[in-house]
Order: C-alpha cells, then structure tokens, then sequence
C-alpha cells in the first residue's frame, strides 16, 4: 500500500483531544474562553505537549510563544512542511475556532506515525500564539512576529483590560515554559497549510465537505478615543458639557453610514467599547471603541479605511478624537501550490469541494509571507463562530484531517 492508504485518521481520538481541550477555559453551552499568554493557555498547552510526546514529537517555542512540534523526515536538510492554527479563543468561544487546526495536526502526524510513515521532509504542527487578539488587540501577533512582518516587541506596551503589558504577559509565558528548547523566529519552510471551521455559513447549505481557501479577505482594526470633560449628572448644565459618550455615539452612528455597502460586502464591525470614568452620574470624559474593517478588494479597503478620520471628525460636536490603526492586513491569495494539492487530497478521498475566499483572518495569511501557504475548511454548523454555539461534527471534522493528511503527504513527499 502507498503511505496515502497506509494511515488513518482516528475520529474518535481527534474529538476526544477536541473535547478535553475545550475543558480548558469551558464556560456554558459548550463554549470556551482560552485567553492568549494566560494560565489556561499554558495548560492547554502542556496538555497538547504530553499528547505530542507520546508519538516522540520535539517541542521547541520560539521567542513569539509559538508552540512547535516536530516530526523528522528522511531527509533532515529538507525544509519542513507546516500545520496547524492558533489555541487561544474569543471570551465567547467555541470549541473549534483555532483549537481544531492545532488538534488536526497532531492528528494527522500521529496517524501517520502509527502507519509507520516517515516523509521527506519534516513535518512541523504549531500552535500559534495570539491569533484573536482579543485580550492583547491586533490578533495574530505571534505569526506576525515569526514572519518578520512586526518585530516580535511591537506590541509590547499593549494593555489588556486588567493593564497587564503584552510584554509583560509574554515574557511570564516564556518563564513558565523556559523548559521547552527555544527556537529561532522564521523559516526556512517548504510549505503551510491550515485546517479551520469555517466560520459561515457556505459549505453546510451547499451540502460540501471541504473548502478549497482559496485567499483570505483584508482586515483593518483601529482604535477610536474620544476625549471629552468628566462633569456632575446632575449639576452640569448639557450646554456646557464636553460629553465623549455622545460624541462617540455620533461616530460610530456616522462611521456605519459611511460604510455603508449595498453589496453587503463591506465589513464594518465597533466590537469594544470602554468608558472612563464609566459612571452613571458622571458624564464621560473619555470614550475608546475598535473598528474592525475588512474587504476582499485591497482598493476598496484603502479607500474607505481612507473615510475614517475625516468622517470622524466630522462627528465631533464639543470633543477630541484621535484614531491609531493597530493592524493592517491586506487582501491575500493563496499559493496555487497548496490549492493543488488541498484540492486533490479532496478530491483522491472523495470529498466533495468548494473553492472559496476567508472572511476571517488566520496566521496563514502571514506564513505566506514566508512559505507557499492554504488553507482546508471544514463546515460550520449554521456557520455560527465567535459563539458557544459554535459547531462541526466529529465526521465532517475527520473528513478534514483525513484531507490535511493527505495534503501534507504530498508536500512533504515532494
Ligand atoms: O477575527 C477573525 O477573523 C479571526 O477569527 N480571529
Ligand atoms: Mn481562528
Ligand atoms: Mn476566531
């Protein structure tokens, strides 16, 4: 039998790890809140660790936090082929998001292991480090730093809502696992491909097993601060107030209209908002909320990234604004390299396909920086994401292992 055949994925084992994952930071209904560089995160990870280990995997972690695990190939001089995803969540998350890409690679490395099967090329499965950015904001630092796209301290005085620095946090995480090697940041990589949910709602109502990701749309997020004058509830007269919740309500209620889209294409999302001092009798001195843009067309998403200030200015009755745009990034096509093959590990274990663009980010968008890069999909159930309710089942999950095998058999054997 040719390796192809030879390995098989073990659904059972894979939803088991899954599930035992999502303990880590449960919450009700099945949800999950993992926070990037935080004690669960570091559980989870040992957990995934002593997993790995039991197939002889190496660990290492580099200097971003990014988790490695290592399988040999027959040529050790051959650069090696990556997988895997992030294990950090949203607050509300779902048991997927993330952990399933990570989760599929063990998987797949350690049916291959017991097939017997050794590749060319090494194969290497990470666990990405802050890919949501939802306790440190941007998302994605940890890839963002392995690639050389930000330099690894760029974030470093970032504050999470506690006022705990991303530095800080980062450097805590290193200490708690300066037990693992350390490995440098970057390359050399053959090839990376990635398997996700799908976040929405396309292969389900179209009765698909596997997207074919084609690309992914371009994110933009900024942060907003409006600076107004604290004042009495009660005592100061609306004339005379420098109120920054109404000046930032004019904003945001601007900003929409601005971005308005009749095509429903355009993605214009304020997620976050903090008030200060965020009393009910103290009218609000400062006002800070997210904006998080996206559009597939890299023209369209400058020009109307372009609107923000000025339309934000524009909104300004008696308060000071100040934008600072804290991720950018652009439109990205994958490599037709990795589509082949994504496509024919599909297709050699008859699973039906769809090519389609991301309407969420991912660290692959960033290893193509680095590698030729991709992405495998798998269904969403009601393409729910960001939300307990998130879920696939444990057979469309196996279909997509099966093909992330397959697809990293063929790279790694080339
Ligand atoms: O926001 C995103 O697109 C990703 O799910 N973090
Ligand atoms: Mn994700
Ligand atoms: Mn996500």
């Amino acid at each position: 039998m040719d390796q192809v055949t030879q390995a098989a994925i073990n659904s059972d084992r894979q939803w088991r790890w899954l599930m035992e994952l999502a303990e880590f930071g449960a919450i009700p209904d099945n949800g999950v809140n993992r926070q990037a560089l935080t004690a669960l995160d570091r559980a989870a990870r040992r957990q995934l660790i002593e997993w790995a280990s039991e197939i002889g995997a190496t660990v290492s972690i580099d200097e971003a936090a990014n988790l490695w695990l290592r399988v040999e190939g027959s040529d050790p001089t051959a650069a090696p082929v990556l997988t895997g995803s992030h294990m950090d969540s949203q607050p509300k998350g779902g048991r997927f998001d993330g952990a399933y890409g990570v989760i599929a690679g063990l998987e797949a490395i350690t049916a291959m292991h017991q097939a017997g099967i050794v590749t060319k090329r090494p194969i290497e499965v990470v666990a990405w480090t802050n890919e949501e950015g939802s306790r440190f904001a941007p998302g994605c630092t940890g890839s963002m730093s392995w690639c050389g796209f930000k330099p690894v301290h760029e974030w470093d005085d970032v504050k999470d809502a506690d006022g705990i620095f991303y530095g800080a946090a980062l450097a805590t995480q290193l200490g708690f696992e300066s037990d693992i090697p350390r490995r440098p940041l970057g390359g050399p990589v053959h090839a990376y491909v990635e398997a996700h949910i799908e976040q929405g709602p396309l292969l389900e109502s179209e009765g698909l097993d596997i997207g074919v990701v084609t690309g992914i749309q371009g994110s933009r997020w900024f942060t907003v601060t409006i600076e107004g004058e604290s004042a009495h509830a009660g005592t100061a007269p609306l004339s005379l107030r420098r109120d920054a919740m109404l000046d930032a309500v004019r904003a945001i209620q601007a900003l929409s209209d601005a971005m308005a889209d009749p095509d429903d294409v355009l993605r214009f999302t304020v997620g976050r908002i903090a008030v200060s001092p965020n009393s009910s009798n103290s009218v609000a001195d400062r006002v800070t909320f997210s904006i998080d843009l996206r559009h597939p067309n890299a023209d369209i998403l400058t020009a109307r990234g372009a609107l923000i200030p000025s339309v934000i200015q524009s909104a300004m009755t008696v308060c000071d604004a100040r934008l600072v745009e804290n991720f950018t990034a652009m439109p990205t096509d994958f490599h037709p390299l990795v589509i082949a093959a994504v496509e024919h590990a599909a297709k050699a274990t008859g699973h039906s396909i769809k090519h389609m663009a991301s309407g969420a980010f991912h660290d692959a968008q960033f290893a193509s920086r680095v590698a030729p890069a991709g992405m495998i999909f798998v269904p969403s159930h009601k393409g729910i994401s960001h939300n307990p309710a998130e879920y696939t089942s444990p057979a469309q999950l196996a279909a997509g292992t099966q093909v992330l095998m397959h697809t990293l058999l063929r790279l790694a054997n080339s």
